[in-house]
């Protein structure tokens, strides 16, 4: 069997802050869940903020050699301007002790929370936002000399739909908030800057790679679509792609298809085989994904900061990722430029409001903390030592 990708390609998962840590209370995210939504509440997460060594050592056990983590802006600049040496130092440790385990840690500044200050001055509306995220980039540099990998914001284009359905929402719009609204332009506008000004801080400041990861819904268009299939991506996708022209990498992220017609998105027909999101299931998305970035952006070196399957069946897990790497190998073999894999989730984790879906290749108990990986864990792992789709 051909080995895959190249020897010093990142194998790993990826998790963010907020998902797993618990008790991010100063951030907005902290706010909504309890707010008129009917969301779960994060609570103490996994208690990852205090057993993070225990997660990456499991990681690393397995055979993987590399974690991608978020940093907590709501932690780290407590209120405006403030900064938190402890909190600094916590993340710092995260690095090292990643680094003391042979995972090459992979950092994202900002996974769609940010703190209640920056909520309360309106978020990525307000006056002096990008200013604002500069600053937090700033102290963020200060520990990140040593790191290859920089993700400056995740998704932009997801947070541009959700902080665009609560701005709608507060002026008293009818929301329905069980369907995805289009990404608001004028939010990705400001995070893209956002980027933008953050991109030349972390370059000075540090070695890494600096990009941003784009969520990718691998749209495709239904017969005599193609004009509108260009409408619409331009919106979710192709103006978040054109804001990472110029970086040293790219993030991709990609779970499912995504129909376009005459009419825009096609809601996902429900069945049984869509995975517990609603998601159909499509482990070809990655292909389309990554070879779409590669085209748009010219060849710009790709690192899958994020691809995985929410399901109660492990051994369905098993076999979504090796059809994903599979697809991902093939786009390789064409030409695609393919740093890494970075399987989501390391740990069943908060799903932005519910617990039931399980993107893990560890399972945690949430009262007593307890891990228990997965058959899948130790697959991706063999996976990653032996370069092979056994
Ligand atoms: C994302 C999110 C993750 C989600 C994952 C599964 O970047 O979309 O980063 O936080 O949990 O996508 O839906």
């Amino acid at each position: 069997m051909p080995e895959l990708f190249s020897d010093d390609f990142l194998w790993g998962a990826s998790t963010a802050a907020h998902q797993v840590e618990g008790n991010n209370l100063n951030s907005d995210w902290w706010l909504i869940e309890q707010g008129p939504y009917g969301l779960q509440r994060s609570g103490d997460g996994l208690d990852s903020y205090h057993r993070f060594a225990e997660d990456m050592r499991l990681l690393a056990d397995a055979g993987l050699n590399a974690y991608r983590f978020s940093i907590e802006w709501a932690r780290i600049e407590p209120s405006p301007g403030a900064l938190s040496r402890a909190e600094l130092a916590h993340y710092r440790r995260m690095i090292d002790t990643a680094k003391a385990l042979g995972l090459t840690p992979v950092v994202t500044l900002h996974h769609f929370t940010h703190p209640i200050w920056f909520e309360e001055q309106g978020a990525w509306l307000g006056d002096g936002a990008v200013d604002a995220f500069v600053r937090y980039v700033e102290f963020a540099a200060q520990i990140l000399h040593d790191v290859d990998w920089v993700c400056t914001i995740n998704e932009p284009n997801m947070v541009a739909v959700m902080h665009g359905m609560r701005v709608r929402a507060a002026r008293g719009e009818q929301i329905d908030p069980t369907v995805l609204a289009s990404p608001d332009e004028s939010i990705g506008r400001v995070l893209i800057a956002a980027h933008r000004a953050a991109v030349p801080i972390l370059r000075n400041a540090t070695g890494a790679k600096v990009g941003m990861t784009i969520s990718s819904q691998a749209q495709e268009a239904a017969p005599g679509a193609e004009q509108k299939l260009a409408e619409v991506r331009y919106l979710w996708e192709d103006m978040y792609l054109e804001g990472c022209r110029g970086d040293d990498f790219v993030g991709i992220q990609a779970y499912s298809t995504q129909t376009v017609d005459q009419d825009g998105l096609v809601p996902h027909t429900p069945s049984p085989d869509n995975t517990q999101v609603g998601l159909p299931y499509r482990p070809d998305a990655l292909g389309i994904a990554v070879r779409h970035a590669h085209r748009f952006l010219d060849g710009i070196p790709i690192l899958v900061t994020e691809n995985g399957i929410a399901t109660s069946d492990d051994e369905r897990r098993i076999a979504y990722t090796r059809e994903a790497l599979r697809h991902l190998g093939e786009a390789s073999d064409e030409g695609v430029n393919v740093l890494g894999y970075l399987h989501w989730s390391a740990l069943d984790n908060f799903e932005w409001g519910h617990w039931e879906p399980t993107f893990g290749l560890i399972a945690v108990d949430r009262e007593t903390f307890v891990r228990t990986p997965k058959p899948s864990l130790a697959w991706l792992g063999a996976v990653a030592r032996t370069r092979t789709l056994s």
